[in-house]
């Protein structure tokens, strides 16, 4: 049974239904999925410890949703098709059955090493059909994966390891990335002098020459050699950790954002199903990568929940030419297409000749997520990608939230551009000013918060309880705080405005600008860091580091790409920042705060507004700032 809604009215009618009554709203939904035992109470909760249980008691494994739902019905259909990074290799079809046997395969070499229920699993893979299978084999057996973008540098990957505690590493030897091959399990090499585990097991991807450690380090293809492709899936609770995946936030290292089986595996179908309104046997793709969010909710958990076929794409939007993505949809004849817009402006950028050679007819609904989507860039991938004809779902949502959160329902909900729309059913938004006050009624702007909980939220931060009550619950009270800042339009539109707190989206990615900082910092002859965003035009945000150094006799050109190199090594490539400025010190208020209104105002070109600099303990800085902006 699908929870497919069809008309405008039936989705006004069901947000009603989901507000009125939210326990019998999701009860209907959760009913069409398999249960080994069902819940005895709906939902069990409060926002101020928090503590949000769904489907209380209910028993389940995510992976007999996925697998066992579908093998004897669509057991032929393509549930993952492959495209690799170089278009001349040949790509893949998954079928369930084949999904089925790989995923019960694997997890049984898991077992076989000794990785259980509770386990932590660490996936740091590229995008390949593996890395879903890792995913799907650690849920199988109650193993609880954290997967780690593989941009990732070592020491990002040693702090996650040593945070969740992980028992294994499931890893490749190496990525091809556009025309480069990307060593990975060096990186994992190098992760484990700090964080040593138990077990990595190595998928064989580029066939360049890695170590293996004898007793730690296994090849992918030897311990599923002979190993049974059935089994029996781990029966667990409804509120048992399905993942673990780290997010920044404003202050201090990325935390990990905890996620439970029976309400996100409720909540990213139905999301999935209604938003992109998938048809059985559409092709979709979702270009993100399994590292973030994205990819776990919308390339694996909600398409695979629904019976989906879920395009995986390894590459690079302009390898080898910037026609690639359009390459593809015409040869999988794609019709739904998720993407962000940082991908679209730098696509756009080199024009519509791309796009030309490629019939994208198979098109019909095109998605935006990760951040705000400019007019300009709504309309240039309306007209050019989508001829005009196919509906854009800009989906706000985060890590945090599970799944998407605000969103029109593709060809139902008319749409602005550059507007989330309306939210899903389910989902009771909030907008306070900075007290705390409801703002009602429409035409009002303010900070956007969620006012009862939705089956696909967060549940802690793991390790860390109280940091999840201080970051998200208690801000406002019995409210869950978003962190982004949001308009209500005459019409009750919403449009996301960006965030509102110290972190920063570049290209899609979030970061926390202290730990940035904390990385500048890590350079010896960095003495103090500020980091602030400013607009970019394909980035979306770019990162501008004011920084005051001991120069000793480098010069600055040297100084800035030795900090890059720094920040790259301590997160990753991603982090790295845009503009460097060397400055002698930074505005800062008499307590000693630094007054980053200020440096973002400089960052972003707007000096002649600099407002009340009275408080500064030494403007003459500001002056020096304003000189020597990049
Ligand atoms: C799914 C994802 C979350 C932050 C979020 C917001 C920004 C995401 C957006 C959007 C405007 C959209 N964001 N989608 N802003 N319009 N459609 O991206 O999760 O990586 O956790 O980032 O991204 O600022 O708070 P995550």
């Amino acid at each position: 049974m699908s929870d497919r809604i069809h008309t405008l009215s039936g989705y006004f009618h069901e947000y009603q239904k989901s507000v009125t009554q939210p326990e019998e709203f999701w009860a209907r939904i959760a009913d069409s999925f398999h249960w080994r035992k069902r819940w005895d109470k709906v939902l069990d909760w409060n926002f101020e410890e928090p503590n949000v249980n769904w489907f209380v008691n209910g028993k389940l494994n995510i992976t007999e949703n996925i697998l066992e739902r579908h093998l004897f019905t669509i057991g032929d259909r393509p549930a993952i098709i492959w495209e690799p990074n170089d278009p001349n290799e040949a790509g893949r079809t998954i079928t369930y059955k084949d999904l089925y046997h790989e995923v019960c395969k694997f997890s049984n070499a898991l077992k076989a090493k000794g990785i259980g229920k509770g386990d932590k699993v660490i996936i740091y893979m590229p995008m390949v059909p593996e890395a879903a299978v890792a995913m799907l084999a650690c849920a199988r057996i109650g193993a609880i994966h954290s997967v780690v973008f593989a941009g990732f540098s070592s020491s990002a990957l040693s702090d996650r390891i040593i945070d969740c505690g992980a028992k294994a590493v499931l890893t490749s030897d190496g990525n091809f990335r556009g025309n480069k091959k990307i060593p990975v399990k060096a990186v994992v090499d190098e992760a484990m002098e700090k964080a040593p585990v138990e077990t990595v097991i190595v998928y064989q991807r580029t066939n360049q020459e890695v170590n293996m450690k004898a007793g730690r380090d296994h090849w992918w293809h030897d311990v599923i050699e002979g190993v049974a492709d059935t089994n029996k899936a781990e029966e667990m609770d409804s509120e048992d950790m399905l993942f673990i995946l780290y997010t920044s936030g404003s202050t201090g290292k990325p935390k990990g954002v905890v996620h439970t089986t029976g309400g996100y595996m409720v909540y990213s179908k139905y999301s999935f199903e209604n938003v992109f309104q998938y048809s059985p046997g559409d092709v979709y793709w979702c270009t993100a990568d399994i590292g973030w969010i994205t990819g776990h909710s919308y390339i694996v958990y909600g398409p695979l929940l629904a019976g989906g076929t879920s395009l995986m794409f390894e590459g690079v939007p302009t390898f080898p030419d910037a026609g690639r993505f359009w390459a593809v949809v015409e040869k999988y004849k794609v019709n739904i297409f998720y993407t962000a817009p940082t991908a679209i402006r730098a696509l756009q950028a080199y024009g519509t000749d791309p796009i030309e050679p490629y019939d994208l007819s198979s098109l019909k609904v095109l998605g935006s997520v990760g951040e705000p989507i400019n007019e300009e860039a709504w309309h240039w991938y309306h007209t050019h990608i989508g001829k005009s004809r196919c509906p854009i779902v800009d989906t706000w949502w985060q890590t945090e939230t599970g799944g998407m959160m605000v969103s029109p329902l593709a060809g139902i909900t008319p749409t602005k551009p550059a507007y989330a729309t309306l939210p899903l059913p389910g989902i009771q938004l909030c907008i306070v000013d900075a007290e705390g006050k409801e703002l009602t009624g429409n035409s009002v702007e303010g900070n956007l918060c969620i006012k009862f909980p939705w089956p696909g939220m967060i549940r802690t931060t793991y390790g860390d309880h109280e940091r999840c009550k201080q970051t998200y619950f208690s801000t406002y009270k019995n409210m869950y705080f978003t962190g982004d800042g949001v308009k209500r339009d005459h019409d009750g539109y919403y449009r996301i405005l960006g965030r509102v707190d110290d972190v920063i989206n570049v290209s899609g990615h979030r970061m926390g600008t202290a730990e940035v900082e904390n990385a500048i910092n890590e350079h010896p002859l960095v003495i103090e860091s500020a980091v602030v965003g400013y607009p970019h035009e394909v980035k979306g945000q770019g990162i501008y580091a004011y920084v005051i150094c001991d120069m000793k006799n480098r010069t600055a050109e040297n100084l800035t790409n030795e900090i890059k190199d720094t920040v790259s090594k301590i997160i990753g490539p991603i982090a790295k920042p845009d503009k460097i400025q060397i400055v002698s010190g930074l505005p800062k208020t008499r307590s000693g705060k630094i007054m980053r209104r200020i440096l973002r105002k400089v960052a972003e070109g707007t000096v002649d507004n600099l407002g009340d600099t009275s408080t500064l303990l030494d403007p003459e800085v500001v002056k020096e700032i304003i000189e020597g902006r990049l």
